[in-house]
């Protein structure tokens, strides 16, 4: 037995969601490679894919170009049917309250659950995971995959372990040798850029960043060397916030080929501004932080950021700003692969409400380093 103040967390994903919604509600999709995303013939780019597809190489954020030379036999859903995923979100999100209030939903398909203490007094989480898993397919006719350990960090990655459709339990004295084994891009934080840099060192997987002190970690990765250095051992002490309150509003677009015409920087960072003012309108939202994110041809990152005195929310105002921080970088003479522009500081009504529909396929790639 743990102490009671051990907690008890579970991390719920759905498998490859939207596609199999797809292929629920269409037989014929069954069993078949299935993308949902952009036109193999656009610019576009993976959602997600049924595993069928996966066995092809093909994954989410993948041009859907090279998801088609992949597996030209696929079937491509291009239309999003959003309302039939927001329908099976609220149906499992139905199903988690019934065990507990402190659900706090990540996206459309995933929430993080503390069952600690739960309304059916039940003192395994083990079991509650099991019926909500059980429950999810009784209801969906879809299947989820769960975590259930004593923390968010461990949680979140035990749910990915038996993915589809099983379930990874990791107690307290698991967990070291658990995180010993995980490749070091599992850890929240690491995208490819910090991933590479990781590698160079030595860290593959976690057992590699088990042996260094916390003063080597915070010379080698700043403020996130004490993330590193606690997550290593097992340890996040962030609680499960009930409502998931949007920090930011953002967008990127990683572009066809590297770039350095002004005029053409300008065009796309105004669909970006374009597209985030619709976005802002949605929420009424209103931001006090501009940032601007421009990643280089060597994969170089650097963002720029402005606090404004008057919060903005238009296309207009936001350019005026951003083109303002594009001056404080090397675009124009550096060749540019990605441009993003976020917005943060968000106040007005709305916005807090957790909106799934901005993990649409058009959103690109979601660099964890952002
Ligand atoms: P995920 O849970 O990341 O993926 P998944 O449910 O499709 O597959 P898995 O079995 O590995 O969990 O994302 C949930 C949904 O969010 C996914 O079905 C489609 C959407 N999504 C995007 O639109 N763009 C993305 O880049 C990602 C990762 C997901
Ligand atoms: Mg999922």
């Amino acid at each position: 037995m743990y102490s009671k103040y051990v907690r008890k967390i579970i991390h719920i994903d759905m498998d490859a969601f939207f596609a199999a919604v797809e292929q629920r509600n269409h037989p014929e999709y069954r069993g078949k490679p299935l993308v949902v995303g952009g036109r193999p013939d656009s610019r576009g780019v993976v959602s997600t894919c049924s595993y069928e597809a996966r066995k092809f190489g093909i994954h989410s954020a993948m041009p859907s170009a090279q998801a088609y030379k992949l597996c030209p036999h696929a079937i491509f859903v291009c239309d999003h049917n959003f309302s039939d995923y927001k329908e099976v979100s609220d149906q499992i999100r139905e199903i988690f309250f019934q065990y507990t209030d402190l659900v706090e939903p990540l996206s459309l398909d995933e929430a993080y659950l503390d069952v600690t203490e739960n309304k059916m007094g039940n003192p395994s989480a083990t079991l509650i995971a099991q019926e909500i898993r059980a429950k999810i397919k009784e209801k969906t006719r879809l299947t989820a995959s769960a975590g259930v350990s004593y923390n968010k960090f461990i949680a979140k990655i035990a749910s990915d372990y038996h993915k589809p459709d099983g379930i990874t339990v990791v107690t307290p004295p698991e967990a070291v040798d658990f995180i010993s084994k995980l490749p070091i891009r599992k850890f929240w934080g690491v995208g490819k850029v910090t991933e590479k840099r990781m590698i160079t060192m030595g860290i593959k997987t976690g057992a590699d960043l088990q042996k260094f002190e916390l003063y080597e970690l915070i010379e080698l990765f700043g403020k996130s060397g004490p993330y590193f250095y606690d997550a290593a051992r097992g340890i996040d002490n962030r609680t499960v916030e009930p409502s998931h309150i949007r920090k930011s509003i953002g967008r990127e677009t990683t572009l066809k080929v590297d770039i350095t015409d002004m005029d053409e920087i300008y065009r796309i960072l105004k669909e970006i501004a374009d597209d985030i003012e619709n976005t802002m309108e949605r929420y009424k939202a209103l931001a006090s932080t501009v940032t601007l994110k421009v990643k280089f041809h060597d994969f170089i990152s650097v963002t720029r950021s402005h606090t404004v005195e008057y919060p903005v929310n238009k296309s207009g105002e936001i350019m005026n700003h951003i083109w303002n921080l594009v001056s404080k970088t090397e675009a124009g003479s550096k060749p540019l692969r990605l441009l993003g522009i976020s917005l943060s500081g968000l106040s007005g009504k709305g916005f807090s409400e957790y909106d799934p529909q901005l993990k649409l396929p058009f959103e690109e790639s979601l660099d964890k380093d952002f």
